[in-house]
């Protein structure tokens, strides 16, 4: 064993007794900047964060309540804003001095540690090193290598969400005049499942609250998320909803500080006294995957106390009976059994449903990534329909969405099932034929890369190598590869495993000045709950080098396609000509120009937020589902665990700011495995243990080595790790029934202890 495997001192674990946010969140704020070497223009650029005339924040997806309302602290904003206005670079320099067999031993928080990419970068075989290449040579490269393909569905095109709705555009468009819908996203990996319920039931697939609605509500419901880490700002609606006296229901198997208590840093007296607000009002720690089981125990209260709004349903819905009859067909027992929750706790939350003239439910990734989430989030929206709780102020659905572009990107056109309409309209205004074949999603990319020697793969942001299940087959698809492409801001996985050829082509961020020949350009964006509006960085760019993402697009078509009649260099030299021609294409984008400058920018019309069913055959539909038994392998008799897999308060999906998980006690280590007391009872483990996480599936056992039993209040049968280091345990095929997500918080797993640990 060596040094490193040794656990940290017992004083590194140590619960947190204090409410989120406050002066620890400023503090880490601070420290944050002195990191990334920015106190001055750090605090000046944050300065401009969710500010009209300023960039829209790269953290979240939650929106900012009011353009005009002075700056409002994030603590984990902050946290991302440095991570891009960061001093430190990676030169040419710095690559010249390692290999990448080399950096490939380096941890993900030393990789993006090292700054941002200032050149474009090029990977020799003889020296195993990048190697500076000029954007003309690395575009003709990519042109040349996507021609030679024959099939372009043998390239594959990935987007991450924090792309603007011009690049989006543009790239969508350049991939189907290419010929191939292969566009798969990172929202295949998150709310694919919510994108695929929704529509089926209400006709969209997007959340249909405003923030408005959050300080109108009567009762909020918060199903799988931890806002106190993923979304800080959420916590601001959740407390004046608290003060107001709305309750705060929370499901989630592990207790997150941030769901429980929160000073905020906005409100100098509450950030003195340090006490804060408590927020939940309910919190049920019910059993990791117990959702579905959980939701229909709700649905069936509401209908065993006869709560049901029945005009509304009349006036409104199709499927109800349905729905009555699949609900009562299903026992409390099963109820219990899958949810974790007794009866009682699930009638006393159903009470608070009941009470509330107005609920709004919200939802996270502790949904979405698992074996039946669109059955799960059609029985949450079966939930709101139940009482009309839908196109009445106050009320709705509240997906919660991650990347602070990635609803728009779909918005955009990024999916590899585009619908037919949106096709015929990109074909008429572009004058081509758009392939009708469905493309490939995340799961599928892989395997088709792993199955095909010789494709391309194409990345427009994110770290595909990190961020995916089955981290050795991902890799080995991803060494497959003819060429792989990165557009990024920082040094990450996904530069160090590549195909034969590899490229890396480094690009503006949010917070810089973007110039082009018409002047200064702004992107826009939507948040998660449809608003777009303006972005545009002040910063100085980190490089003279850096090409933003829509002139890197339009410069990979004009050398991939030299057929095409798009004009990709004029649409470039003027953001608002890409604009119009969005206006014509996608829907709700008409004068876009005009109001996007309006200040705040506009809202994407909802057609159920309206209690418009035409898109779903004028009424709203229920849809049925009953849980399953309990899965075998979640009965303590196999002698397995269920592992889900979340982000710590330090991180941002693959990018690993530091090591510290405040909320959840946690300092100087990530290889933690949070258990419960009755657990580590149970198989005779104590706390501070080392061992090797070990996933159960059909085709044989991953292993994911060395993680420290921590105790935590969790339900029995069920442990919890940070991604990505246990991605390598998710295996390809274990994804969501019909969404194909990923199912990353539903892994059975075993424990194996590392026998003797050295003193
Ligand atoms: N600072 C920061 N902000 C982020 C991100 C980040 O990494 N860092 N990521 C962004 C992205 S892309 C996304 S998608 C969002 C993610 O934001 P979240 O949805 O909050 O993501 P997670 O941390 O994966 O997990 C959410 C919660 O689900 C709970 N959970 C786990 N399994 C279950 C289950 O079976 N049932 C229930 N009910 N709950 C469960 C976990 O305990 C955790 O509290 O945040 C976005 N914002
Ligand atoms: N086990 C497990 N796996 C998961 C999840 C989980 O909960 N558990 N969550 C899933 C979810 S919800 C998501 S969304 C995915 C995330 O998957 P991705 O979106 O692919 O991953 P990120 O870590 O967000 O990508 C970080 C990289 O983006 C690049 N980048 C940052 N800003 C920009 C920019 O402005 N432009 C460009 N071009 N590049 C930029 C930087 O180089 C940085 O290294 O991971 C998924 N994977
Ligand atoms: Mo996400």
């Amino acid at each position: 064993m060596t040094v490193a495997e040794k656990p940290k001192p017992e004083s590194a674990i140590k619960p947190f007794d204090k409410p989120a946010g406050g002066l620890s969140a400023l503090a880490s704020s601070i420290l944050c900047l002195r990191e990334q070497g920015i106190i001055g223009k750090g605090t000046r650029t944050l300065l401009r964060s969710n500010q009209p005339e300023g960039f829209d924040c790269p953290g979240c997806a939650w929106p900012d309540r009011n353009p005009h309302s002075t700056f409002e602290f994030c603590e984990n904003g902050v946290k991302a804003v440095a991570a891009e206005a960061t001093a430190r670079r990676v030169t040419p320099e710095f690559f010249a001095a390692h290999t990448v067999s080399e950096l490939a031993q380096w941890p993900e928080h030393d990789l993006e540690a090292q700054g941002r990419l200032t050149t474009p970068m090029r990977w020799h075989a003889e020296s195993d090193r990048y190697q500076p290449v000029c954007w003309d040579e690395a575009f003709a490269l990519i042109g040349r290598e996507l021609r030679a393909l024959g099939d372009p569905d043998r390239a594959l095109f990935y987007t991450s969400g924090r792309t603007s709705n011009e690049a989006a555009f543009l790239y969508q468009l350049f991939v189907r005049q290419f010929g191939s819908n292969n566009l798969p996203d990172c929202s295949n990996m998150c709310h694919e499942p919510t994108s695929q319920a929704m529509p089926e039931q209400i006709g969209v697939g997007k959340g249909t609250v405003t923030l408005d609605d959050f300080e109108r509500t009567q009762a909020i419901f918060i199903f799988g998320q931890n806002p106190g880490s993923n979304h800080p700002r959420m916590l601001t609606e959740l407390r004046q909803a608290a003060r107001r006296g709305c309750p705060i229901v929370v499901f989630n198997p592990l207790r997150e500080r941030g769901l429980e208590r929160f000073v905020s840093p906005q409100h100098p007296l509450e950030l003195v006294r340090g006490r804060g607000t408590p927020l939940a009002s309910h919190y049920y720690t019910l059993r990791i995957g117990g959702d579905l089981a959980a939701v229909t125990g709700l649905i069936k209260a509401v209908l065993e106390a006869g709560a049901q709004d029945e005009d509304f349903i009349a006036e409104h819905c199709a499927g109800f009976a349905d729905l009555a009859r699949t609900v009562a067909d299903v026992s409390w027992s099963t109820i219990e059994q899958g949810s974790g929750l007794e009866r009682a706790h699930l009638e006393q939350a159903a009470q608070i449903y009941i009470q509330s003239p107005a609920s709004i439910i919200c939802w996270g990734m502790g949904i979405t990534q698992h074996p039946r989430s669109v059955a799960t989030i059609q029985s949450l929206v079966n939930l709101l329909l139940l009482r009309g709780n839908m196109g009445r102020p106050g009320a709705g659905a509240c997906p919660v969405r991650g990347h602070s572009n990635v609803q728009g990107d779909r918005t955009m056109g990024i999916c590899e099932r585009p619908a037919p309409e949106f096709l015929d309209r990109l074909g008429a205004e572009f004058n081509f034929q758009p392939p009708r074949a469905p493309g490939l999603d995340t799961v599928g990319a892989i395997q088709a890369m792993a199955d095909t020697p010789g494709m391309v793969f194409f990345a427009l942001g994110g770290n595909f190598a990190a961020a995916t299940p089955d981290t050795a087959k991902t890799h080995a698809a991803l060494r497959n590869c003819a060429l792989t492409v990165q557009v990024s801001t920082k040094l990450n996985r996904s530069h160090l495993v590549h195909g034969r050829q590899a490229l890396i082509l480094p690009c503006l961020g949010r917070t810089e000045m973007d110039r082009q020949a018409n002047g200064r350009q702004a992107v826009t964006v939507e948040d998660s709950m449809s608003m777009v509006h303006l972005s545009a960085g002040m910063n100085t760019p980190a490089s003279s080098e850096l090409l933003s993402e829509p002139a890197i697009i339009a410069r990979l078509a004009k050398a991939t396609l030299p057929d095409s009649t798009v004009d990709w260099l004029g649409l470039v030299e003027n953001y608002d000509r890409i604009r119009e021609r969005i206006g014509r294409v996608v829907e709700g984008f008409d004068d876009f120009n005009r109001r996007v400058r309006v200040p705040g920018g506009f809202h994407l019309r909802n057609a159920a937020r309206e209690r418009d069913w035409r898109p779903v055959g004028g009424r709203a539909r229920f849809k049925a589902h009953a849980p399953d038994p309990l899965p075998a392998h979640q009965s303590s008799a196999a002698g397995l665990l269920t592992l889900t897999t979340v982000r710590s308060h330090d991180q941002y999906n693959t990018t690993i700011y530091g090591m510290r998980d405040r909320y959840r006690g946690i300092a100087g280590e990530r290889r933690v495995l949070f258990i419960s007391a009755a657990d580590l009872q149970r198989l005779d483990l104590p706390a501070g243990t080392w061992v090797d996480v070990v996933s159960v599936w059909h085709d044989g056992e991953r292993v994911a080595p060395r993680f420290l039993l921590v105790e935590y209040e969790i339900p029995t049968g069920c442990v919890a790790a940070y991604f990505p280091e246990t991605n390598v345990l998710v295996p390809l095929d274990h994804h969501e029934q019909r969404s194909r997500t990923p199912a990353s918080k539903a892994i059975p797993v075993r424990l194996r202890p590392i026998s003797a640990v050295a003193p």
